[in-house]
């Protein structure tokens, strides 16, 4: 293991406007390189993430390195990797739905302040795809990986390679789902609770889910996390929009971070979280920004709104955050110092 010396460990936290300062440019370049929303106070630190019944433990995690004063990144790696852990969950790690060959195929990345990606996508045997995209991040050359070429780098890496075998509740929600082989997600599925609780729902149709963090720290720095087993019973080779930087998560430490769940082609066609960073660069706050984007997206889709469901969470580089969904029943979990909260996301489609 080689340890950062404190000089290296500074200059990897400071990002772009530390920089200018300290080469004495300062303030009026500034003013000139990057729009910035005008009213700016200091951030407190936070950790936010999609669907309440994940961030409830997700957040805590994330929060108990944000409160020691460690980085978002560590944060939100941490975080999700709480609902990767747990092999119960339906919808992220090994654990979870498989595709309709029977395979569990994982999405995840990750962004920091410094506008580091990291991304891996259809990978297969491999408990931690956020950790192993965190590697992609910081030990390769390349911002992602994917399928067999993102195993081998993660056996390269120490990762081992886990059993393929489904877990006891994806092996029963796939045999359930080979009686008609239909592929129809359910809205707001991830709201089952427990989420140990993957099967079938009363209405008929099977479970899937995502958890995408973002987190400030105390150093006022922002960046963000998200992982998925994708869209279960979802064609061999599918990939979200998890993994898809811009789409499923984005991080600009001088405006703010977004995050998404919910049908990831959708998201993917319109840039989701990219589109609400550039909302929020140009002055929108978080919940506007999720609700433009909400909004861009039923314009742009070719499918019918009441069969799909979006989310969208985002925080400033102020501390506010904000969220919208295309259905009702979107909700998330914001952890500060004063512990965590479940918020509904407002939503465009009414029933
Ligand atoms: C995907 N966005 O693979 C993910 C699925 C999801 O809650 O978010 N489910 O399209």
């Amino acid at each position: 293991m080689t340890i950062a010396s404190p000089k290296s460990h500074y200059l990897r936290q400071m990002n772009r406007r530390d920089l200018l300062k300290l080469l004495g440019i300062g303030s009026t370049l500034l003013a000139f390189t990057s729009k910035r929303p005008s009213k700016l106070k200091k951030a407190k630190p936070l950790v936010i993430s999609t669907w309440y019944n994940q961030s409830v433990t997700a957040n805590v995690a994330a929060w108990d390195i944000i409160q020691k004063q460690g980085f978002a990144i560590d944060a939100v790696e941490a975080g999700v990797q709480v609902s990767e852990n747990d092999p119960m969950n339906c919808c992220v790690g090994l654990g979870a739905n498989p595709d309709r060959e029977g395979h569990v195929t994982l999405d995840a990345s990750i962004m920091n302040h410094k506008h580091e990606v990291g991304a891996v996508a259809c990978v297969e045997r491999i408990k931690s795809p956020i950790h192993l995209a965190r590697q992609v991040m910081e030990k390769s050359p390349h911002v992602m990986l994917v399928g067999l070429g993102a195993q081998e780098f993660a056996l390269q890496q120490g990762h081992p390679l886990e059993s393929e075998e489904l877990s006891g509740h994806a092996k029963a929600a796939y045999a359930e789902w080979l009686k008609t082989s239909e592929y129809k997600p359910i809205l707001n599925i991830e709201k089952s609770t427990p989420i140990q609780t993957p099967l079938k729902l009363k209405s008929g149709e099977f479970n899937h889910d995502t958890i995408g963090m973002l987190a400030i720290d105390e150093f006022g720095n922002l960046s963000g996390a998200c992982t998925t087993s994708g869209m279960a019973f979802k064609m061999r080779g599918r990939v979200g929009d998890s993994p898809i930087i811009g789409a499923g998560l984005y991080v600009d430490n001088n405006v703010g971070a977004a995050t998404a769940t919910g049908h990831g082609e959708e998201v993917i066609r319109c840039c989701g979280s990219f589109l609400i960073v550039e909302l929020m660069r140009n002055g929108h706050s978080p919940n506007q920004a999720c609700k433009i984007a909400v909004e861009r997206l039923l314009e742009m889709t070719p499918r019918n709104p009441k069969d799909i469901q979006i989310g969208f969470i985002a925080i400033n580089k102020q501390g506010e955050y904000g969220s919208y969904s295309l259905q009702q029943g979107f909700d998330f979990g914001i952890t500060t110092s004063e512990g965590t909260k479940q918020i509904q996301a407002k939503f465009a489609v009414k029933a």
